[in-house]
């Protein structure tokens, strides 16, 4: 009997072939900020949606508590090539929270505390497809990881998940935000391998 890597035992690993193109699994939960960490307290939290008419719907931490939660778990991929499987949060769908937002708007630009913003078609946050996550394997979402509380939208690049999300705006005109300036992927679909404008 050889030696056996740890973690090799009871679930069946992935093989890299189920990942998207280009990635490698970590069991890890890397840290990547674009700047420092925002320190907020959750009665300073707020988060808001914001229509394309200026209607504002904001919520409060407490009456964000108080939405009927969710806990998905899902897999991970990060445009520097991490993928992490079956991470486990707990979370608020945007279904909830857009449930009564009239609109006509095609695109949401999500804003950050600390001014990161990242920007996705407003279809993809619905049915199902994203929360916003306050709590991280059955603990409160570290500051680092972007509590309190985050944007998780799993079926794209993780730079869409925002951290310390405050709100959302839906907009008529695509606006891209941070790394899609930057030249990042205006989508970012990880199975097509979209990290970079042209991609
Ligand atoms: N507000 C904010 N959100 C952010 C980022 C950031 O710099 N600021 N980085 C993005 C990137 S590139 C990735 S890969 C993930 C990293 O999340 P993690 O630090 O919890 O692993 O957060 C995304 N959300
Ligand atoms: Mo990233």
């Amino acid at each position: 009997m050889g030696i056996v890597s740890p973690g090799f035992h009871g679930r069946r690993r992935k093989s890299a072939a189920e990942l998207p193109p280009g990635q490698y699994l970590t069991n890890d939960f890397p840290v990547l900020s674009a700047g420092p960490t925002p320190r907020l307290r959750e009665d300073e939290w707020e988060f808001t949606v914001t229509a394309e008419s200026g209607r504002e719907h904001r919520w409060t931490w407490r009456e964000f508590l108080d939405l009927p939660a969710e806990t998905p778990k899902v897999d991970i991929h990060c445009v520097t090539k991490w993928s992490k499987l079956g991470t486990e949060w707990e979370g608020v769908s945007l279904d909830v929270l857009l449930a009564d937002v009239e609109t006509e708007a095609d695109f949401a630009l999500v804003h950050s505390y600390g001014g990161y913003t990242t920007n996705l078609p407003l279809a993809d946050l619905l049915e199902g497809q994203a929360w916003i996550v306050h709590r991280y394997n059955g603990e409160e979402l570290a500051p680092e990881h972007g509590g309190p509380a985050r944007l998780l939208v799993p079926h794209l690049y993780f730079w869409k998940s925002a951290k310390w999300v405050r709100g959302i705006r839906l907009t008529t005109e695509n606006e891209p935000g941070f790394w899609e300036s930057a030249g990042y992927h205006d989508y970012g679909d990880p199975w097509r391998e979209q990290r970079y404008q042209g991609d």
